[in-house]
């Protein structure tokens, strides 16, 4: 996925300067994606006959540590005429797709996505093309994408449909994984395309108006399976000519580098954003992890939790797709429909930091308190703060932008009451309510009269006042700088291993000059004795003498031993005047000294 989109990205750069469209902070070159990107949040719905199965056959729960319940006929081996007798427990008078439309409504979500055709085979809507469809089965018959496409058309959703493609398991030339044993012929596999994919996805973008997005589900490239190019070439012109405005994700299988008329990146389940993106891209997600209902589910994930999520992706210019898997009888489970109310009832105060927005220019990390986003207003810009952890001390610090704010707000807060606030050179430090207003996401606004500025490469002041100095937020990059990951659960942190002398400098705003001091945090296991760190700042040094930090083990009784990390008082030093300073820290080995450096604190 990550070498798609820097293709794509390089290629975009180039494309930008042709069509720019800026409706808000984020630079797209597709037209079609317009809608895409101000919407932000929508609902998947997987439902089809597994939903009768809730995750349990014949009292066996999935063969599969993954527990997506709808390939449970798969996992379990189960046949045809057993899997239709699941429709049996189906009540249809119940049935009734607006109410999930609503739900999406109700839940602020823009669009809507349904399993038109999951892997299983079998069509949710009246299909010519296949009679192994939801008409054939109901008396009187129905066709839900139907009822699905009024629906939306009623309370003004977009409407978008998953199809399998790839995996059918009911089409005898079809491909289910059995055939990677037994084999099936290029001629066959054919056929299923040319009587089943194609017919069916003519019926999807013709008989059920406007359709805004095809979502494929195939997660490996083309070549590795056994769709040819020519076939997927083949579906994604048909979508062209049907249907010019509907978008195709990127899990219809083609590499970018083949064709870059794919519209929509699509990360992995449940994969959320780390990066920020021009390019539009998504993540679909559950409350829980299975897609369709399954009833030993059980880790349900928090209103905050989701939240959280949506609000990263679009302070990464990224959208959120959650899902609901209906139960055979047509109700949400309870556990997932609260919480998207509750996110409904957030997003009715709060959606305006939220549609149309997008990623600002800091880094996506730089604070601990949360995330921001940004949108271009007629007067200038707003950015929105997304507290995730309020601050204890109830001070919010804005590091990095030297544009002093207009005026700041919290959103909630339909008056707008001023809340008060000190700008100092690149630091603004917003006085917040003693308790936390909202108990979920607390927003605040900050209006600027123009673009804001940042000052690039800042390390921003902690929740607490501090500064954390890491390999991370260098301001001069350090070549081939090799960051170690986490390991064993976290209890080897991610470090640096150093080797030769090294330099490290980082830049800082001081508002409140004084005494402050500074500890190191490092692994070391040498005994020369003569490894030393030297900090210099405003023209003073401290040099501090390595020593051994020891080891210990991971958790109580475990044998595994690891590399002790510890924090090391350096020293104090004088900060004679509010201002910027660099901190230099040069980390200076020994013949075969190694130093695991961690992290600088300052406070
Ligand atoms: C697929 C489906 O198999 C699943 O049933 C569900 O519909 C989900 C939304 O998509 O599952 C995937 C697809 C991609 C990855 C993993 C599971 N992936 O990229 O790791």
């Amino acid at each position: 996925m990550q070498t798609i989109f820097s293709f794509r990205s390089a290629t975009l750069i180039a494309l930008l300067l042709l069509t720019s469209i800026s409706a808000n902070c984020q630079d797209h070159y597709n037209e079609r994606a317009k809608w895409f990107i101000d919407a932000r949040f929508g609902m998947f719905i997987h439902w089809g006959i597994y939903s009768g199965a809730e995750g349990i056959w014949k009292a066996e729960k999935l063969r599969n540590d993954n527990n997506y319940a709808e390939w449970i006929q798969y996992r379990n081996r189960i046949d045809k005429p057993e899997y239709l007798k699941l429709l049996d427990s189906f009540s249809w008078e119940n049935i009734d797709p607006e109410k999930w439309v609503i739900l999406a409504k109700e839940s602020g979500m823009k669009y809507v996505v349904i399993t038109a055709k999951h892997h299983d085979g079998f069509a949710l809507w009246n299909s010519k093309a296949s009679n192994y469809n939801v008409a054939e089965y109901t008396n009187p018959k129905r066709d839900i994408l139907k009822e699905l496409a009024v629906a939306c058309k009623k309370h003004g959703l977009k409407l978008g449909f998953y199809y399998s493609h790839w995996l059918d398991w009911e089409h005898p030339y079809g491909w289910d994984h059995t055939k990677e044993v037994t084999g099936i012929s290029s001629e066959n596999y054919d056929r299923y395309w040319q009587e089943k994919v194609i017919p069916q996805m003519r019926e999807l973008l013709t008989n059920y108006g406007p359709i805004s997005m095809i979502w494929f589900d195939m997660w490996i490239d083309h070549s590795q399976t056994v769709v040819t190019k020519a076939q997927l070439l083949q579906l994604k012109k048909l979508i062209r000519e049907l249907q010019p405005n509907c978008l195709v994700n990127s899990r219809l299988g083609l590499s970018v580098e083949e064709d870059s008329d794919v519209d929509i990146q699509e990360l992995g389940d449940n994969q959320l954003g780390s990066q920020k993106k021009d390019f539009p891209w998504q993540s679909p997600a559950t409350v829980a992890h299975s897609w369709g209902f399954n009833t030993l589910d059980s880790e349900y994930k928090s209103t905050t939790t989701l939240l959280h999520s949506l609000i990263n992706n679009v302070s990464l210019n990224g959208n959120f797709i959650l899902n609901i898997g209906p139960k055979a009888n047509g109700n949400v489970p309870f556990e997932i429909s609260q919480r998207m109310l509750e996110m409904g009832k957030w997003l009715k105060v709060n959606g305006e930091s939220i549609y149309g927005c997008s990623a600002f220019d800091l880094p996506k990390d730089q604070h601990d308190w949360g995330k921001i986003t940004c949108r271009k207003t007629q007067t200038g810009t707003n950015l929105y703060l997304h507290i995730f952890n309020y601050p204890l001390n109830n001070k919010l610090n804005l590091s990095g932008i030297i544009t002093k704010p207009k005026r700041i707000y919290l959103l909630a807060d339909k008056k707008k009451t001023p809340l008060s606030f000190t700008f100092d050179t690149v630091l603004t430090t917003i006085n917040l309510p003693s308790t936390q207003p909202d108990p979920y996401v607390t927003v605040v606004v900050i209006e600027y009269s123009q673009k804001p500025e940042i000052f690039r490469g800042l390390v921003a002041k902690t929740r607490d006042g501090g500064y954390s100095f890491t390999s991370s937020n260098l301001f001069t990059p350090v070549k081939d700088l090799k960051i170690e990951a986490e390991q064993r659960e976290g209890t080897i942190p991610s470090y640096v291993m150093i080797k030769e002398n090294t330099e490290f400098n980082w830049k800082v705003y001081v508002d409140k000059p004084g005494q402050k001091t500074f500890d190191v945090s490092y692994s070391y296991q040498g005994i020369t004795d003569k490894s030393h760190i030297v900090l210099k700042v405003a023209n003073q040094i401290v040099i501090h003498k390595v020593s051994p930090t020891g080891k210990t083990v991971g958790e109580p009784l475990s044998n595994w031993v690891i590399d002790n990390f510890k924090s090391n008082r350096m020293g104090s030093l004088n900060f004679p005047a509010a201002g910027y300073y660099d901190i230099e820290l040069q980390i200076v080995t020994e013949q075969n000294d190694e130093v695991k450096f961690q992290w600088l604190w300052m406070k």
